[in-house]
């Protein structure tokens, strides 16, 4: 019995000084020495077969045995640890001197930007920020802007329709209708409505299916078109600069009366070269439609056209964005490829 102890203390020590050599090693050498199963541990067993005089030495040499063991186990454990440090500093290395990465920036998309700053202007001349869904009623996208179910200039918008009474909003215009709907009557309005819409259009250098608007309403006593004017000039001088001017040219809407189309002067020539491709020699963009709202959708949305009168407008967002950057398609707006987008 002391022999076996002997050996298999000489053949612990062996194992854990040569074969150790990782901590996972080490930890298969005490479980098979010192583990339930292990050798010792097994030995420790056998005991209970000695005679009751030899049991307390032996016992005494096992103990001994296993806490020597034990203590060869600690001490390579910490040398081992000790070693992984090392080869864990070492693998870690940082060259500081290396030259260091380049952190690509993320940046706002150009409509985005021009969103922000039409926002910005209207928000500096008091007017509330509103949204609403753009998957809306039939009601709210026509019905309530004056445009009934046999209008003819419902053929002007080829819209895209989920059933016969839902539909993707084709203007943010029910957006001014909700909120009128949902003021007490004939609360005074100044708000803007930025947003998606959508139409059944070519997708081509000047279409999209998809695109943005905002539009404006004002509501008040005594609101009169010279308020129309000289907001949205106020606005195109922010907009494109103090040397911008506007022109009116008379045109329908069924949600105003009387309508008008906005021009500003041209951004690029300011109406001084009959070759500019932008304005083609005219001087003149269109970028605006606008009107006093009608007494019917005043009325519709329980506003008393005897009491309060109103102004609206509607613009497109990329097409004031193509005239701001100088863009001729509206699609690079959307094929979100990056040498164009990392420009703004
Ligand atoms: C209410 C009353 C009146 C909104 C208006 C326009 C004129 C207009 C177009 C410009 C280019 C849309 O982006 S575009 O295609 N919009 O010309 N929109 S007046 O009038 C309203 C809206 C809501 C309750």
């Amino acid at each position: 019995m002391e022999n076996k102890i002997s050996e298999l203390r000489a053949a612990a020590a062996e194992a854990i000084n040569s074969a150790a050599t990782n901590l996972k090693e080490l930890e298969n050498i005490r479980v098979k020495f010192l583990g339930k199963k292990g050798e010792l541990t097994t030995l420790l067993r056998g005991m209970s077969q000695l005679s009751a005089e030899d049991r307390p030495r032996i016992g005494k040499i096992v103990n001994e045995a296993r806490a020597q063991i034990e203590q060869l186990i600690a001490e390579k454990n910490s040398e081992l640890k000790a070693k992984e440090l090392q080869n864990k500093i070492a693998s870690e290395k940082i060259d500081v001197t290396l030259p260091g990465r380049k952190v690509h920036c993320g940046h706002l998309h150009p409509l985005t930007l021009t969103l922000n700053r039409v926002k910005e202007i209207f928000i500096e001349m008091g007017y509330s920020v509103e949204e609403g869904p753009e998957v809306e009623t039939d009601y709210f996208n026509f019905e309530a802007l004056n445009l009934p179910k046999d209008h003819p200039a419902r053929d002007m918008q080829d819209s895209f329709y989920i059933t016969e009474e839902i539909l993707l909003r084709t203007q943010t215009s029910p957006v001014q209708a909700r909120t009128m709907q949902k003021n007490s009557s004939n609360a005074p309005i100044r708000m803007i409505a930025p947003g998606r819409v959508y139409r059944r259009d070519d997708y081509d250098a000047s279409h999209s299916p998809m695109f943005t608007q905002v539009e404006g309403l004002v509501i008040d006593e005594g609101i009169t078109f010279a308020d129309l004017k000289g907001t949205l000039d106020y606005f195109c001088k922010k907009m494109f600069g103090d040397s911008a001017q506007i022109r009116l040219r008379p045109s329908f809407f069924p949600f105003t009366e009387p309508s008008t189309e906005v021009d500003v002067s041209c951004v690029m020539c300011h109406g001084a070269n009959d070759t500019c491709k932008v304005c083609h020699g005219s001087g003149w963009l269109e970028i605006l439609g606008a009107g006093e709202v009608h007494p019917k959708v005043l009325q519709m949305s329980g506003y008393d056209p005897e009491k309060v009168s109103g102004f609206a407008f509607g613009m497109g967002i990329e097409r004031i964005a193509m005239l701001t950057y100088g863009i001729d398609d509206l699609r690079l707006f959307f094929d979100n490829d990056t040498r164009f987008l990392n420009q703004f």
